[in-house]
């Protein structure tokens, strides 16, 4: 037996060190690595599993093609070479005949290290397909409205938190995707600091902490305006702090705040004026106040407004310039590397824009040319993005040749020409670096790759010499790529060797204490000219949506969704184990609602909108206010009664940074029965 130290690759903030133990071929067993302060020695439930992961007995064993009717299941195992000469015999007779627009490749984040995510997006990069504009399903929202308040850098570092004497979950279930920083709260709370969370959810994390305000969906910025309001109305704003350090409080103070008094933001938030008080009360007595910021809060219509407000708030007290201090949405905007290296290998400085998030409609209804080719890594549109049935009708084209490169048979695979299996992180040489910490680490593979999987990073270097794509990059190994991605860093990224990484130690590459903002003014901009050029309130504001007061008219529920805890996404569903311990696909209701509809727990019912209509099971509880259907996650298809929750949802997109709406979908809820 062997122990090799590795990273975790999941898409989440913790980016843990792990120990792999290893016996032959196969991973034992996973565990977290004590050495890394962060880590601390523990897994989360879903990765403790990831053994299972790797040897799943439903991982796919060779590449296959599509024998039947897109989505039949038909397929019949072919070789890389056979699959690989088709891949490129296609492309190139699509080029030739429709340009290298007709091409694009859609791969975001989840699961790999930096080399293996990003190789992928270079070599369509260089081959001057349409590009995808990824993280619209993810964060661009959240991201943007940060760095159009504090600039491209990163937040508070978590482990300043043992500082802190306020703690604040604002819509982050941390549970569920930021366990380790929940665990530093322990030595925390011991000193008797609070944990406060804002979240339209009683999410577990909500249920342990010292208060939850089950704010409304989509009315964080008017409680944020109303917590400034009562700091103005009381004397609490750090005005030294706020004359330093930002832009724009004055007019702020004067033009929007006063609107905000706390009978309004309760009308609008529903909570009771008393908490609303009681909330700004210990915010205003608070000194070094810790804000953990999640983005669910901003999947929706006004999203990038409720950043806005949100982060604006440890500006007011001053908490921003203290220990413990601030806020931390991600961390990843101050550790500068320059991914660009694997990204933009060569090809046009601009090219057709695709939006992620609008993947199915792209699919559907872009011309001149239209896509037609399609190459899907380490994602599952078919589950994961907004208006799931277009993305469906789109790679259920005939005239679409879609290649699908993936561990697992997935529901975007099952549409596909060509499916390729993949390997999974643990069988992978790549670095990592953290979103929600401030380490980085380069990891070895634990274990070869299994059956016939390849890497991300092995199949690009492989397709780009086929389709002539010769930049240096595609012939490099991880190690030579390595230093590429340390050329012209600055800040404490620029103080490593990446040489000394190789041995797999992490390594903390945190900016120096104290906010710094990254604005063309250099202070933190309550006041926005990149919005107002843009036409969007420039300084944070709640206004409500009017095409959501439209909406709520014709439905009477509004989804909410929050992360699942045993499956982020779809990508454990590869695991028995899990999707066992998650359970069937399900919503929640509010017993007021259920008790109207005449629903009872566990039964199967129908979610309906003008879009879709899907069967999940029911769980009545008051986890939720009336009003509100949550759906945990996205299961696929497959696993529930029928359907998935994003068919459900518009591809509208949010105020700022283009990105998915998805809890800006009304809708209702039915016996399953009734229809049937
Ligand atoms: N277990 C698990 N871990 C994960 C993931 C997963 O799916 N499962 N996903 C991974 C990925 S890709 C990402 S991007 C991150 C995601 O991490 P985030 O998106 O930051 O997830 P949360 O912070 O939990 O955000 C969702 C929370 O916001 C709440 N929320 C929803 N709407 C509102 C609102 O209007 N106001 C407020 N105040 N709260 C609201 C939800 O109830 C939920 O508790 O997590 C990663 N980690
Ligand atoms: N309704 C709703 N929809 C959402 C969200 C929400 O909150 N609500 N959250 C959104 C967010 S934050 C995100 S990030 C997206 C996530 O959307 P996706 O990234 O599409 O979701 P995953 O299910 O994580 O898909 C990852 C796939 O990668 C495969 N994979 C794992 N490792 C490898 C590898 O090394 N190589 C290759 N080639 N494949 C690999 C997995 O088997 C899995 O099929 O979903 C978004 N969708
Ligand atoms: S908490 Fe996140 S980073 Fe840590 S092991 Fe689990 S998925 Fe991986
Ligand atoms: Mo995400």
């Amino acid at each position: 037996m062997k122990t090799v130290r590795v990273a975790c690759a999941h898409d989440c903030p913790d980016m843990c060190s792990l120990i792999a133990h290893v016996e032959g071929d196969r991973i034992t067993k996973i565990s977290g690595d004590p050495d890394q302060p962060f880590t601390a020695g523990f897994a989360c439930a879903k990765v403790n599993r990831d053994a299972e992961l790797v040897h799943s007995p439903e991982r796919l064993k060779t590449p296959l093609r599509r024998t039947g009717p897109k989505g039949s299941g038909q397929f019949e195992a072919i070789t890389w070479d056979e699959a690989l000469d088709e891949i490129a015999a296609k492309w190139k007779a699509i080029i030739a005949e429709s340009g290298p627009l007709a091409l694009l490749g859609y791969a975001y984040s989840a699961h790999q290290g930096q080399m293996n995510r990003h190789i992928v997006n270079g070599l369509f990069y260089a081959m001057g397909t349409s590009r995808l504009q990824a993280g619209t399903v993810c964060d661009s929202c959240c991201e943007t409205a940060w760095d159009l308040t504090l600039g491209p850098v990163g937040g508070a570092d978590p482990e300043s938190v043992v500082d802190s004497d306020l703690v604040i979950a604002w819509g982050c279930d941390l549970m569920a995707v930021n366990v380790h920083f929940w665990a530093k709260l322990d030595s925390v709370r011991k000193r008797g600091v609070q944990v406060v969370v804002i979240d339209p959810r009683r999410s577990r994390t909500a249920v342990s902490a010292d208060w939850h305000l089950p704010i409304r969906i989509g009315t964080d910025a008017a409680l944020a305006l109303g917590i400034v309001h009562i700091l103005v109305r009381d004397g609490l704003c750090d005005r030294a702090y706020l004359a330093a350090n930002t832009l724009g409080f004055d007019r702020w103070e004067r033009e929007t705040v006063p609107r905000f008094t706390p009978d309004y933001v309760s009308e609008v938030t529903g909570l009771p004026v008393a908490d609303i008080e009681k909330l700004a009360a210990m915010y205003g007595a608070a000194k070094h106040s810790f804000i953990r910021i999640g983005e669910g809060m901003t999947r929706l219509a006004r999203g990038g407004q409720a950043l806005r407000a949100v982060a604006t708030l440890p500006a007011v007290t001053g908490a921003y310039g203290r220990p413990g201090g601030g806020a931390l949405l991600l961390t990843a905007g101050s550790m500068d590397f320059n991914f660009s290296a694997v990204r933009k290998p060569s090809g046009p400085a601009t090219t057709r824009l695709v939006n992620q998030s609008l993947l199915g409609r792209e699919l559907l209804e872009m011309n001149d040319p239209p896509l037609r080719a399609l190459f899907v890594a380490a994602n599952n549109p078919a589950v994961t993005c907004p208006e799931a049935g277009k993305v469906r009708e789109g790679l259920s084209r005939q005239d679409l040749f879609t290649v699908v490169h993936d561990p697992f048979m997935t529901d975007t695979a099952a549409l596909a020409d060509i499916v390729l299996p993949a390997t999974t992180y643990l069988e992978t040489e790549d670095f990592y670096r953290g979103y929600g910490n401030y380490y980085m680490q380069y990891s070895p593979a634990a274990v070869a790759p299994q059956g016939a999987a390849w890497s991300n990073f092995r199949l690009a270097q492989e397709l780009a010499r086929r389709m002539g794509v010769t930049d240096p990059i595609f012939s490099k190994t991880e190690k030579e790529i390595l230093p590429e991605f340390f050329k012209g860093s600055t800040g404490a990224v620029a103080a490593v060797d990446p040489a000394s990484l190789f041995d797999g130690v992490p390594v903390k590459v945190a900016p120096p204490a104290g906010q710094s903002f990254g604005t063309p003014s250099g202070k933190l901009e309550i006041y926005s000219q990149a919005l107002a050029d843009q036409g969007v309130s420039p300084m944070p504001d709640w206004q409500p949506d009017a095409q959501e007061v439209e909406d709520a008219k014709s439905w009477p529920l509004r989804l909410l969704t929050a992360p699942s805890y045993f499956q982020p996404h779809t990508a454990f569903s590869g695991v028995a184990f899990l999707r066992k311990r998650e359970g069937e696909p399900f919503c929640v209701l509010h017993p007021e609602d259920a008790a109207r509809r005449g629903l009872e727990s566990g039964s199967k019912v129908r979610l309906f909108n003008d879009r879709a209509a899907i069967g999940l099971v029911l769980k009545v509880a008051e986890e939720i206010q009336p009003g509100v259907v949550l759906v945990p996650g996205q299961r696929p298809g497959s696993e529930a009664v029928d359907g998935t929750v994003n068919m459900l949802c518009s591809d509208r997109l949010t105020d700022i940074g283009e990105g998915a709406s998805y809890q800006s979908t009304f809708l209702d809820v039915e016996a399953w029965e009734k229809r049937v």
